[in-house]
């Protein structure tokens, strides 16, 4: 019979030729194929005598098995190579950094409140607070507005029910502040600020239908209007880092303060307007059982917002409110 064994370093030849499964296919089924090298070998067994027939099947054997071990081998390298490069092509490069994680901030509206109530703290006053839903009586009637008064249109407020309002200002904090205070047999002084949430039906770039107030109250038996001049332009000029800011008053009119008057303060050489303010009316005392004769006090009021977007230049106040982080998080520190 035919030495097969140049078959072996054939079939390796060709198989390593061969880059991937398809080509290793067609490469075997020239060995082992139905009309392969080996196989035909052995199909020719048939015509040996019975003698020879199974030394030269032995012999015939010996060179498939090396043959398939070769093809095996090869398939797995193949299949390897394969997987090596599709894991190259997938791999994550654990070197990289990991992305920080981002901490948050405080909203610059909670930032402005925060510095607002360490400011007036320093100079004495108590922060109060007071709830969002208010009477009719603690919103309007304490604060001596008048039934007909625009403030009381549903047009102009948010009505919870026919005696519950959504606060229109923080003006109702200090009405409750003083009854508790005469509650408690304690007298004036009273010398607090109610910074909150507010709301009215408004909404523009300077108006929005809920927005910040911060209202300052000093009740004592000798408050005057120089009182309120001085804690004014004094919190303004700590507030704006500006000590040569200055604040002037222009005559007004509110039912809660007698007189009135709105408050400008100096900016870039012109005049800006801040806030209200006055000398509190003796008929929100009187509903308070205040003794207006003994007692006097100042009231004024700024809007959180407005400050904010003055300190930080922001100009329009919807920023505020419309949770963009490209906004926000310029304020986290
Ligand atoms: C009591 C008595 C009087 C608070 C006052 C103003 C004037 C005022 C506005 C400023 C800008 C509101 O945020 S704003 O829109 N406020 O003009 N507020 S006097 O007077 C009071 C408060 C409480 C018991």
């Amino acid at each position: 019979m035919e030495n097969l064994d140049h078959l072996i370093t054939e079939s390796q030849a060709d198989f390593a030729a061969c880059d991937n499964t398809t080509a290793l296919d067609d490469a075997k089924a020239k060995y082992l194929g139905k009309t392969g090298a080996l196989t035909s070998a052995l199909k020719g067994l048939g015509k040996l005598s019975a003698e020879e027939r199974p030394k030269a099947g032995a012999v015939i054997n010996v060179v498939k098995q090396s043959v398939e071990a070769a093809l095996n081998s090869r398939r797995e390298a193949i299949l390897d190579a394969a997987q090596a490069k599709q894991l190259a092509g997938e791999s994550l490069d654990i070197t990289l950094p990991a992305r920080a994680q981002s901490t948050g901030g405080l909203h610059p509206v909670t930032l402005t409140l925060q510095r607002i109530e360490q400011l007036f703290h320093s100079i004495g006053f108590d922060v109060a607070t007071g709830p969002e839903i208010e009477t009719d009586f603690y919103n309007f009637t304490a604060l001596n507005i008048p039934e007909n008064h625009p403030a009381r249109a549903m047009h102009d407020t948010f009505y919870v029910d026919d005696d519950h309002v959504l606060r229109t200002h923080t003006s109702p904090v200090q009405v409750h502040y003083m009854e508790d205070v005469l509650k408690d047999n304690k007298t004036p002084p009273l010398k607090i600020i109610a910074p909150g949430r507010v709301y009215r039906v408004d909404s523009d770039a300077t108006h929005s239908p809920m927005f910040h107030q911060v209202e300052g109250l000093w009740v004592d038996e000798d408050i005057s209007f120089a009182n309120l001049k001085g804690v004014v332009q004094d919190f303004l000029q700590k507030f704006f880092e500006r000590d040569d800011l200055t604040v002037r008053f222009r005559p007004s009119f509110f039912p809660f303060t007698e007189p009135s008057a709105e408050m400008d303060m100096s900016w870039n050489g012109g005049w800006l307007e801040i806030g209200g303010c006055g000398m509190v009316h003796p008929e929100v005392f009187k509903h308070v059982n205040i003794d207006s004769e003994k007692y006097q006090g100042f009231a004024f009021g700024l809007g959180v917002e407005r400050l904010a977007m003055l300190r930080y230049g922001v100009n329009d106040l919807r920023h505020f409110f419309n949770n963009d982080l490209r906004f926000l998080s310029q304020f986290s520190k």
